[in-house]
């Protein structure tokens, strides 16, 4: 059933090597992953060009920061909670984080949901499929076929869920829908990414409550993403998403227990192995915008395996769509600002219709040539 609804006009596969398939006659890399059982990809899909792409270190490993989200709210360890989260935000742009109190259970049950979704019949899914970046929900492949001329081994479920909480109603469950356990999730996130907020904007040096309201935080848009890269036959050709900065200002990211994200770090990808149950939390250009580069977005990657099905749940929290975001007026005493200001529905619309590369959506906007 679902092989049928893959390739609109499939192409014959030259006897060479695989045919040239775009993305925009695949609706779902899954199923064709599935339907096509070849051990060749379509040279459409060679997204790696650097020849070292595989020379990820790994001795970064015991560096990688991990900030206690209980410590943050804790009157003793508060002051030195906020120092790691600086260092790990100006640093890195990333980190792990660790007792943020979302239970297990919902993290677990939303990842056997977000499976569940992915399985279903393309008949069912194909509703979804929209090219707007700003419709409720989206169901997708690759990032925006249209833009590419070289496409990224992924589905997508992309969904707003703040202010209007939107989500597919479907699948149903035996116990709960797949959108009541997805409510639930995203609920829970704001308020760790509100948090989170609040201690980035004390060091900074401000207010804690300065970011939630120059950005409008309390009326921010949330993207919800669930993200599933099915195995690759040529995983040293593809990739399942390229590098890239997010266009939010706090992403946090889980996934199912297989690796594959990378984080660029003093000019190496870094493997991210998250410790159990942490969420993975990634800076996104509004913070660099608002920070004025004191806590640059970070790049990231997904890289691919032969063997497994990744899934990541992949929330982004933003500021609200009408907001002008800009460096924030307190940092500009002593200092020029690094960026012109832009309306976030203008940044979210330009970077969802652009490919995906590097940073540069934020480049548009940079007034000085990075120091
Ligand atoms: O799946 C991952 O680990 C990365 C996902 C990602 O970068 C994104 O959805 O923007």
């Amino acid at each position: 059933m679902a092989s049928s609804a893959t390739i609109s006009s499939p192409q014959p596969e030259a006897e060479a090597g695989p045919a040239k398939v775009h993305a925009s006659q695949v609706s779902s890399i899954k199923v064709f992953a599935e339907s096509n059982g070849a051990s060749l990809i379509p040279s459409t899909y060679h997204s790696i060009t650097d020849l070292h792409h595989d020379d990820a270190t790994h001795d970064l490993a015991p560096s990688i920061p991990v900030i206690d989200f209980s410590l943050l709210t804790s009157h003793h360890h508060h002051v030195k909670a906020l120092h790691q989260l600086g260092m790990a935000c100006a640093n890195w742009g990333f980190f792990m984080l660790t007792n943020h109190g979302i239970p297990e259970n919902l993290m677990e049950e939303l990842m056997n949901k977000s499976h569940e979704f992915h399985d279903l019949p393309m008949e069912e899914k194909k509703e979804f499929a929209d090219n707007d970046p700003l419709s409720p929900i989206r169901h997708g492949t690759s990032f925006c076929p249209q833009a590419e001329n070289v496409h990224y081994w992924r589905d997508y479920l992309k969904t707003l869920t703040f202010p209007q909480f939107n989500f597919p109603h479907k699948p149903p469950g035996y116990s709960r829908y797949c959108r009541e356990v997805a409510y639930d999730y995203s609920h829970k996130i704001r308020a760790v990414a509100r948090k989170l907020l609040e201690g980035i904007s004390e060091s900074l040096g401000l207010e804690s409550n300065s970011i939630i309201e120059s950005t409008g935080f309390d009326s921010g848009l949330q993207l919800f993403v669930v993200n599933l890269y099915p195995p690759c036959p040529q995983p040293h050709l593809a990739l399942g998403m390229p590098s890239h900065s997010d266009l939010g200002l706090l992403t946090l990211l889980m996934q199912n227990g297989i690796g594959g994200l990378q984080v660029k770090h003093d000019g190496k990808w870094v493997n991210i192995n998250p410790l159990p149950n942490c969420l993975i939390v990634l800076l996104g250009d509004q913070l660099e915008v608002l920070s004025n580069g004191k806590y640059p977005s970070v790049l990231h990657r997904a890289i691919l395996n032969n063997a497994d099905t990744r899934i990541s749940v992949v929330l982004s929290n933003g500021p609200a769509l009408d907001k002008e975001i800009g460096p924030v007026v307190e940092l500009l005493d002593k200092e020029k600002p690094l960026f012109k200001s832009m309306k976030y529905r203008d940044y979210f619309q330009v970077k969802q219709k652009t490919r995906l590369s590097d940073k540069c959506s934020l480049d548009e906007i940079r007034l000085h040539a990075q120091q």
